[in-house]
C-alpha cells in the first residue's frame, strides 16, 4: 500500500460542515498518528490518533477511524495516514452538501418523459424527446364502460422510474409523498433555491415544479368514468439499452387496483393541502386535488381488495406485460397513509374509523410497499391541527418513530463505520442507499421531535456513508466524489454515448442478493456486495424512490446544519 492509495481511506469524499464531526476510517491494523494538511500547501494543520480497530461484522476486514472533529476550520484539505495513504480532497466549509442537495433535484429533472432536455438545462446530457404518451392504449385488463378495450388516451409527462422507460403508479405514490414531505417539513429552505429548470423563473419553489411535472401525470391515470387509478403505464417489454427518442414500443395503461389507487390518493391528498399556498399561481389545481383524492377514495372504498397479480393477469389478456411488477400484497399500510392524508385534508373522521396505527409494532422503515411510517410522519407535521381526540394515538406514534430512532442509533459508536447504515444485515437490501436515505429521514423526524442532535449527528452519518464512508469507498451519487459510480444500470447512461453518466442520481447499492449475477462484485459481503457497471440492476441502477429520500436527507441535513 502506497502513499497515493486513497481507497485506503473512506470518507465523506465532498467534506464536512465546520462545526459537525468529521470521521474517516482507514483500513488496515497498522496504529499510526493521522495528520490533516491543507491540500494547497500541504502544511500541517491538524495532528491526531487512530482509534481502536473495529471489524466489519460481514468481511472481518479491520479498520480503524480517524475523527478530526474537532478541526473546524474551513478550506481544502486531505488526510494522510502513514502506511496507508493519502485522502482524496475534501473541503470544509458551510453549506457543504448545497450542490449535492440541488444535484439530486435536478436528478428528476433528467428523468422527464415526453420533453426534450436542452443544452441550457441539461448540459452536456442534453437529449431529445421520447415516450410522447399521447396515444396510449387501454390495455385489456384495464377496460371499462367508458373506455372498451383498445381505446387510446393522453398521459404524457412523468419521470421514468428507474433505468427503465415505464411509469409506474405504486412507486410514484412514495416518491411524490417524500418530495412533497420534505418540502412541507422544511418550506423556508426551499423557497428561494434554484435548481435551473425551464421553470426557475415562476414563483413556484422549483421542488414543487419538479413535483408538479410527475403530479400531472398521475392526474391522467385516474379513470374518469369511476375513479380507479392505473397500476402502470408502460410497454409491455423493456425498451433496449437506446435513448428514449428511438424507442418506438407501443404504451398500455394497465388494470385499475386497490393499493395503487390509495397511493394516489394519498399523493393528491398531500398536493391538495401544499398546493394550497399556490392558488395565485396555480388557480383551481388545489380543489381538483381534491375532487381526484376524493373519487380514488370512493372507488377503493367500492373495490377494497382488487391486487395486482401480473403473472395471472398475462394468463387471462395479451398483450403479456413482463415490465416492473409492484406487486403488494399487503394493502393495509396503504389504508393507513391514504387514511391519514384524508383525515388531514378534511378532518373527517370517518376516515380514521377503520384503520388502527398499529403502533404496538417497531415502525416499519418506508419503501415502495410499506408506507405506514409516511402515516405517522404526516399525522406528526400536523399535529397542530389534531384535536383533542386525536392525542392518544399522536403519542404513540411519536413514541414508535423515537423508539425506532433509538434502535437505530444503540452501539453506533462500535459500528466499523460508525454509521447506522450497515448495523443490520437486513439494511443490505435491493437499493440499500434508499434504505439508509430512510433512516436518515426517521432520525431527522426523531431529531424535530426531540430536538436532540444525537438523532442528527446520526442522520449526517448516514449522509456521510452514501459520499464514500463505507465499505467499497464510493461515493454512490454520479457526478459526485473523488470515486464515483461511471456506470449505472440507466439506460439514458448506456446509450448517449457521453462517458459521464446523467448526474444526480442515487445508485441502489450494495446487494448481498446479486440477483442480476453480473460479473464485476468483488465477493459476496454484504457490505462490499456492488458492481459499478451497467449490467448490475441489482446493485447499480438508480430510481425515483431512491433519489427521493435522498434528497430528503441532503436537503434536511442542509436545511437543519447548512448555516
Ligand atoms: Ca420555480
Ligand atoms: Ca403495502
Amino acid at each position: 500500500m502506497g502513499q497515493s492509495s486513497s481507497e485506503n481511506i473512506r470518507l465523506n469524499q465532498i467534506g464536512f460542515y465546520p462545526a459537525a464531526s468529521k470521521i474517516a476510517v482507514v483500513v488496515g491494523e497498522e496504529n499510526t498518528d493521522f495528520v490533516l494538511k491543507d491540500s494547497k500547501s500541504k502544511k500541517v494543520v491538524f495532528t491526531g490518533k487512530l482509534g481502536e480497530i473495529r471489524k466489519s461484522q460481514y468481511s472481518g476486514k479491520p479498520g480503524r477511524i480517524a475523527d478530526f472533529s474537532a478541526f473546524q476550520k474551513p478550506g481544502n484539505y486531505i488526510l494522510e495516514v502513514p502506511k496507508a495513504g493519502t485522502s482524496y480532497p475534501f473541503e470544509i466549509k458551510t453549506e457543504i452538501h448545497k450542490n449535492v442537495a440541488i444535484a439530486a433535484i435536478r436528478g428528476f429533472y433528467y428523468q422527464r418523459a415526453s420533453v426534450a432536455l436542452p443544452e441550457k438545462f441539461a448540459g452536456k446530457w442534453a437529449r431529445a424527446e421520447g415516450h410522447p404518451d399521447d396515444k396510449v392504449l387501454i390495455h385489456p385488463s384495464a377496460v371499462s364502460a367508458g373506455r372498451p378495450e383498445g381505446s387510446v388516451i393522453s398521459s404524457p409527462g412523468g419521470w421514468y422510474d428507474a433505468g427503465d422507460y415505464n411509469k409506474y403508479i405504486v412507486n410514484s405514490g412514495i416518491t411524490m409523498a417524500t418530495l412533497l414531505s420534505v418540502y412541507e417539513d422544511f418550506p423556508a429552505y426551499f423557497k428561494n433555491l434554484k435548481t435551473n429548470i425551464p421553470e426557475s423563473n415562476n414563483t413556484v419553489p422549483d421542488l414543487l415544479d419538479e413535483v408538479l411535472w410527475n403530479f400531472r401525470w398521475m392526474m391522467t391515470m385516474q379513470d374518469p368514468g369511476d375513479g380507479g387509478v392505473y397500476h402502470k403505464l408502460t410497454n409491455p417489454k423493456f425498451d433496449g439499452m437506446i435513448m428514449p427518442d428511438a424507442c418506438k414500443n407501443p404504451r398500455y395503461v394497465v388494470q385499475k387496483n386497490t393499493i395503487a389507487t390509495l397511493d394516489f390518493v394519498a399523493v393528491m391528498a398531500q398536493s391538495a393541502k401544499v398546493l394550497k399556498n399556490f392558488e395565485k399561481e396555480l388557480p383551481g389545481l388545489s380543489d381538483s386535488c381534491k375532487s381526484a383524492a376524493l373519487k380514488g377514495w370512493a372507488w377503493a372504498r367500492k373495490n377494497p381488495a382488487m391486487g395486482y397479480h401480473q403473472n395471472e393477469m398475462n394468463k387471462t389478456y395479451d398483450p403479456d406485460v413482463v415490465t416492473g411488477g409492484y406487486e403488494d400484497k399487503d394493502g393495509k399500510d396503504e389504508w393507513i397513509w391514504a387514511a391519514s392524508e384524508m383525515y388531514i385534508l378534511t378532518k373527517d373522521e370517518d376516515y380514521l374509523k377503520n384503520i388502527s396505527f398499529e403502533t404496538d409494532k417497531p415502525m416499519p422503515l418506508p419503501s415502495w410497499s410499506q408506507v405506514k411510517a409516511l402515516a405517522y410522519y404526516t399525522m406528526i407535521r400536523n399535529e397542530k391541527q389534531l384535536g383533542p381526540v386525536d392525542q392518544q394515538y399522536l403519542r404513540s406514534i411519536k413514541k414508535s418513530v423515537t423508539d425506532f430512532s433509538d434502535d437505530l442509533i444503540k452501539d453506533l459508536e462500535k459500528q466499523p463505520y460508525q454509521t447506522v447504515m450497515g448495523k443490520n444485515i437486513k439494511d443490505f437490501a435491493w437499493g440499500s442507499n434508499a434504505v439508509a436515505s430512510n433512516q436518515g429521514i426517521a432520525l431527522i423526524q426523531a431529531y424535530k421531535l426531540t430536538k436532540n442532535r444525537k438523532y442528527l449527528h446520526a442522520a449526517l452519518g448516514n449522509l456521510d456513508y452514501i459520499l464514500g464512508r463505507n465499505a467499497t469507498g464510493y461515493s454512490f451519487l454520479t457526478g459526485f466524489g473523488s470515486k464515483q459510480v461511471m456506470h449505472p444500470h440507466h439506460r439514458p447512461s448506456i446509450a448517449d454515448g457521453i462517458v459521464e453518466p446523467v448526474p444526480g442520481l442515487l445508485s441502489g447499492g450494495p446487494n448481498p442478493g446479486q440477483q442480476d449475477k453480473c460479473a464485476g462484485y468483488p465477493n459476496n459481503f454484504a457490505d462490499e456486495s456492488f458492481a459499478d457497471a451497467d449490467c448490475s440492476y441489482a446493485s447499480n441502477e438508480i430510481a425515483i424512490n431512491w433519489n427521493a429520500p435522498f434528497v430528503y436527507l441532503a436537503a434536511a441535513i442542509e436545511a437543519l446544519s447548512g448555516k
